[in-house]
């Protein structure tokens, strides 16, 4: 392969708070110890192969703005040799991408790197010698995989779903191409392994069963698990939720949803949520609601750190550039003690507008930064402890009166409760002070 750079930026430094210059960090010190751990170890930040290695600005109104050096052909009628090169030295871009920004992780699904061909076999052949080269270059980087994906949204066969789909015929389809991208990723060592149900869903109740869809997907995930255990892999599995879009309604709506879909169909035990909060957004949630939610129950994973636009109603997929978002998220990744596998991964793209090849740079340095500025500001909140205080105080009676314990441990009866109610006039209402949350807040920043 060709060792020729095609990125003119040269590897991005730390220069501290004061620098001016937008291709410099100004938080973000890789190796800098914060509350315990290294900035690079609670932020493990990823960059995404689908935005930024294949996004070409087109959109519903208009075609591609972005053109890529390493966008070559995507003409799958060529030979074999000359595809598999085309996808080498998209490869080879991206992972001079990786180490000048300097992050450890990346994600792919199998389609952003390797194009599905006329037939299973080829088409699995040509992600098998991709994947091969990504490892050349894992090793040679040290650049790392945080989750492999399947990319079960984009082909026309699935326009009705993929282990949702009506037709058993279609679900084997997808079946097929989740064992092989689950093949790959434990190929490369890939830390997790991500399921988002893009078309799992319904677009008219109408014409769907929801109850046998719903138990087709449990389906899928149990020989998911089954095929993980038989190939000896360890990757942590991740569902993702999101509400609508492409699809009307999906089943993965939010973090509570996907939740108790991974209870009641014995699969809580496998699963970990990979929360993406510009999806939280879509489903009417504050931005960091389902980040907050899953990690209270132990099931946050990983964070597709986004954000979306307040005033169009679609998944924009931006780089967060609002420190304020950022640190409502690393209190909450702090509070739970850093990830183990996932980390922040950008699944994010520049604007069709944003397209000098420096952008890519420029947006990832940017959020880097915001996310680091946010990690700052939430060891500041935690090591001053006024807000987790204040939070704890609220709930002081259940500490105090001996019946808040026999409540929590589900000794109470509505008989115990009625008699206290009955010999304890009702108490003076507690002041919310949410107006004080936000001033202590804000002191963090
Ligand atoms: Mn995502």
């Amino acid at each position: 392969m060709s060792e020729k750079q095609v990125f003119a930026t040269q590897a991005i430094a730390f220069k501290g708070a004061d620098t001016k210059d937008p291709l410099a960090f100004r938080y973000y010190d890789a190796s800098k110890v914060v509350h315990g751990k290294k900035m690079e170890d609670w932020l493990r930040f990823s960059v995404v192969y689908w935005h930024t290695f294949r996004a070409v600005g087109a959109d519903p109104f208009g075609p591609q703005t972005l053109h890529r050096p390493w966008d070559t052909s995507d003409d799958i009628t060529r030979e074999f040799d000359a595809i598999a090169e085309s996808c080498k030295h998209r490869v080879d871009a991206a992972f001079e991408f990786f180490t000048k920004l300097g992050v450890k992780y990346y994600a792919f699904h199998d389609r952003d790197v390797a194009p599905e061909l006329a037939t299973i076999d080829e088409s699995n052949k040509l992600l098998e010698v991709v994947t091969d080269y990504m490892k050349v270059k894992q090793q040679e980087t040290g650049v790392k995989l945080l989750w492999g994906t399947a990319n079960l949204f984009s082909a026309p066969k699935y326009a009705n779903g993929a282990a949702t789909n009506p037709d058993v015929k279609i679900f084997a389809h997808a079946c097929a191409q989740v064992k092989k991208a689950m093949e790959v990723t434990h190929k490369l060592g890939g830390e997790g392994f991500v399921f988002w149900g893009g078309r799992e869903g319904y677009q008219t109740i109408l014409n769907t069963d929801i109850k046998k869809e719903l138990d087709h997907m449990a389906a899928f995930f149990h020989m998911a698990v089954a095929f993980k255990k038989s190939i000896g892999a360890t990757f942590q599995f991740y569902i993702e939720p999101k509400p609508k879009e492409p699809t009307k309604h999906q089943y993965d709506y939010d973090a509570q949803t996907v939740m108790c879909f991974l209870k009641q169909y014995n699969l809580d035990d496998h699963f970990l949520l990979n929360i993406e909060p510009n999806h939280t957004t879509l489903a009417g949630h504050s931005y960091e609601h389902d980040i907050v939610l899953s990690a209270a129950y132990g099931k946050l994973g990983s964070v597709d750190c986004n954000t979306g636009d307040e005033l169009l109603g679609w998944d924009t997929d931006q780089f967060l550039m609002d420190e304020r978002k950022a640190t409502l998220v690393m209190k909450a990744i702090v509070d739970m003690g850093g990830f183990t596998t996932g980390g922040l991964n950008f699944d994010c793209k520049v604007r069709r507008e944003s397209n000098d090849l420096e952008d890519l740079f420029i947006a990832h340095v940017g959020s880097m930064d915001v996310f680091a500025k946010g990690l700052l500001n939430a060891v500041k909140l935690i090591e001053d402890g006024r807000l987790d205080q204040m939070k704890k105080d609220r709930y002081a009676s259940w500490k105090e009166e001996s019946l808040g314990s026999k409540v929590e441990s589900g000794q109470a009866t509505f008989g115990d409760l009625e008699a206290f109610a009955k010999a304890n006039a009702t108490p003076k209402i507690a002041s919310g002070k949410q107006e004080l949350y936000e001033r202590v807040f804000n002191d963090s920043l």
